[in-house]
Order: C-alpha cells, then sequence, then structure tokens
C-alpha cells in the first residue's frame, strides 16, 4: 500500500484491537502487544482499509417534505433570496414539518440517515429549525434522537431555533428570539435534547446582535454553539462565532482574514459545505488559503437540507470540497474524521483510530485512500463497525 508516510498517518499492514466499543491497540500488525488473553474472535480485512467512521458534523436532516418545485423556479432564474422572501425557503419546509407527526418525520428522514449509514458515516449532526415553535422544535430534536436509537449511529443535536422568522411573527425577529431565548432554548435543554446551539446570520435571517442573545443564554446553560457564518454574505458572522469559542462556524465564503485569525485563536473548527456552494451555483469560495495559513482545522459535511443542500453523501461531499474547493485528499479525509469529531466535541472519542476511542470505523474496498475521493457517485464501503459492533 502506498503512502505509509503521508499526512493522514496510514499504518499497512495494520492492526486494531478492540475491547468492548473501545480501541485498545490501533498500529502496526507486528507491534500488536502479545501480552493478555487471545482476542476472541479475528477479522481479516484481507489487505483493506480502514478508516475512522465517517463523521457527517453539519446535517438538516429531519424534516418533511421537499423543495424540488423552488429547485425548478431557482433554474428558471429566481434567487434562492428571492425565494425565501416570497414566503418560500425555510418557511415553506416549516409549514410540511409543523403538520408533519412524529413517525412521518421518522418515515421520511431515515431513508437519507440509512444513506450516511450505508457510506460509512458512525456519527451524525442533526439540527432542529424547521419548527420554529416549542412543541414542533420539540419534535423534531425528539426525532433525530430517536433515529440514533433505530439505528447504529451516534447523534449530535443541535437546536437551530434562530433559522428563520416564523411567519405568524414576521417582522418581528426581536421578538422571537425574546421567544428563543426566554422559551424555547430553556426548556429544550432542561429536557436534555440539546447537545449545541447554532443560528442563522444573515440578512435574510439573523443580525450578529440577535445571535449574540442567543449564543450569552446558551453559554449560560452551557451549552456550546457554532454558526451559520458568512454564507451569503459578511455580516461579521465568524467573528461572532470565535468571541463566543463556539465549535464550529460553518459555510464563510465570505469571511476576512481578521475573522478567519479570530476563529484561530478560539480553537473553532471551519466546517466547509460545498453542497451548498454547488447546488446554489455560488462562486464565491471559501478562502481555504486563509484557512490554511492561520491553522484553522476544516471539515467537511453535507449541510443536508431540502432547499440549499439536498445531498445525502459525504464521500460525494468530499468530492466536492477537493474538486471546488481545491481541498487536499489529507484534507477531506481529516474533514470527515478528526476535524469533523472536533466540530462535534467529541475529539476524546471519536475521529482517529487510536486506543482510547471508541471501535467506530469503516473498512473500503480501495487500493489507495485517494479513491474516497475521487470517485463521484460510486460507494466502495465493504463494511462499518459501531461501538466494536
Ligand atoms: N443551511 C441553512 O440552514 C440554510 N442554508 C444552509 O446552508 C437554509 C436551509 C434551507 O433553505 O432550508
Ligand atoms: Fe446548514
Amino acid at each position: 500500500m502506498a503512502r505509509t508516510a503521508s499526512g493522514i498517518g496510514a499504518i499497512a499492514p495494520g492492526a486494531l484491537l478492540v475491547r468492548g466499543d473501545r480501541i485498545v491497540f490501533a498500529g502496526a500488525e507486528a507491534e500488536m502487544p502479545a501480552a493478555g488473553a487471545r482476542p476472541r474472535e479475528e477479522i481479516d480485512c484481507e489487505g483493506r482499509w480502514i478508516t475512522p467512521g465517517l463523521i457527517d458534523c453539519h446535517t438538516h436532516l429531519v424534516y418533511a417534505g421537499n423543495r424540488a418545485t423552488e429547485f425548478e423556479m431557482r433554474l428558471r432564474g429566481a434567487t434562492y433570496q428571492e425565494i425565501a422572501a416570497k414566503g418560500g425557503g425555510i418557511l415553506s419546509t416549516l409549514r410540511s414539518t409543523r403538520t408533519a407527526t412524529a413517525q412521518q418525520l421518522i418515515a421520511e428522514s431515515l431513508p437519507r440517515l440509512d444513506a450516511l449509514i450505508a457510506e460509512g458515516v458512525t456519527a451524525v449532526e442533526i439540527k432542529s429549525g424547521y419548527g420554529l415553535d416549542l412543541a414542533t422544535e420539540r419534535r423534531l430534536l425528539q426525532t433525530a434522537r430517536e433515529l440514533g436509537r433505530m439505528r447504529n449511529i451516534h447523534v449530535h443535536t443541535t437546536f437551530l431555533g434562530a433559522h428563520a422568522v416564523p411567519p405568524e411573527m414576521a417582522g418581528n425577529a426581536d421578538a422571537y428570539i425574546d421567544e428563543v431565548v426566554r422559551g424555547m432554548l430553556p426548556a429544550l435543554a432542561s429536557e436534555g435534547l440539546v447537545d449545541s446551539v447554532d443560528g442563522f446570520c444573515e440578512n435574510i435571517a439573523f443580525s450578529p446582535a440577535q445571535i449574540a442573545r442567543v449564543f450569552e443564554v446558551a453559554s449560560a446553560l452551557r451549552l456550546r454553539v457554532r454558526l451559520h457564518a458568512d454564507q451569503l454574505s459578511n455580516l461579521g458572522g465568524a467573528r461572532l462565532a470565535a468571541i463566543h469559542a463556539a465549535l464550529s462556524a460553518d459555510h464563510l465564503e465570505h469571511s476576512d482574514e481578521a475573522s478567519i485569525e479570530a476563529l484561530a485563536r478560539a480553537g473553532t473548527v471551519a466546517v466547509l459545505l460545498p453542497g451548498a456552494f454547488y447546488f446554489l451555483r455560488e462562486t464565491k469560495q471559501p478562502p481555504v488559503d486563509l484557512l490554511r495559513k492561520h491553522g484553522v482545522p476544516m471539515a467537511v459535511a453535507t449541510d443536508s437540507n431540502p432547499g440549499t443542500s439536498p445531498l445525502t453523501s459525504l464521500l460525494l461531499a468530499m468530492n466536492m470540497a477537493a474538486t471546488q474547493f481545491r481541498m487536499t485528499v489529507e484534507e477531506c479525509l481529516a474533514g470527515v474524521t478528526r476535524e469533523a469529531a472536533r466540530a462535534l466535541g467529541m475529539e476524546n472519542d471519536r475521529g482517529t483510530l487510536e486506543a482510547g476511542k471508541l471501535a467506530d470505523f469503516a473498512v473500503w474496498n480501495i487500493d489507495d485512500p485517494a479513491e474516497l475521493v475521487y470517485r463521484i457517485g460510486f460507494n466502495p464501503l465493504h463494511s462499518r463497525l459501531w461501538r466494536g459492533r
């Protein structure tokens, strides 16, 4: 196997020793500890490549309906912002989601989750944000947790109450933020439904001042934050994320160098979302060179959502990150493993193959890791282990 000395730390021939749900040894086959009990079960991967289980660290996977007709409108020339301003966009998904039962939400979302799982994904972040009232946001987060119980996958839930202003409060964004910070967020957090808190900082959504109010309450509740920042314009979203020591700042197409330096100082992960860039036919590239220059860790995710990224393939997101954003193979691989784990605050348990971490692996029918990035629409997964199972 090639590239034993590459940046991804490949080891060939390698061996992994698992006890319960944890890795106890990861390294060269020749250095496998001989002491102790012989393994109860030995699996010969026949020279296949093993990577950490993939992690999709930014999705809006749970919603009802779809926006194919809005896609057609955009093909005829309407812009995403124009459709949103006319009550379409996020609000059209909100209408179908509010009327969906928990069972319908599961029935529609499970195939999306299964598509990710089929590609070796072992942990996924799922945001709320298509309910925008307490009862529906709760149902979305409960559905996300339920999906995690139904499949062998770890689900990280994110409360995205500050996604859009709901129709019943149109023109009254500040009053809606009052509801988010006084009602929804404290209630859902106390019910144990929230692992982190997100917002959409954009002209068509919320201002930095409004997002800051959400982040202050999140911090008071000891919840980490993340932000949809600088996707369509530069409102200073990345800078705001850095001030609040966000786990991640996501999109970043319009971020300037000062914001990126702030992200570096804060240890915030940049999550790049090439599916949305592709689907909206954006031309403003995220500043990958600046992120590299300042040492900001870069993750790659699907942003799976009905409006801007109806994508349920993390492998395709890797290919898009390389093709569109000129990310290297090593960066794409780290972006869906090590850095994605960091973006979810789970780097102690996941994201690399190391003793002490959870035994989440993907086994691939490939000759070189570059194949995971290079192919388009082909899935070379051989098998997948989640917590040693
Ligand atoms: N993530 C989002 O939350 C928005 N864009 C993005 O990349 C809007 C999603 C939507 O239109 O439903
Ligand atoms: Fe998103």
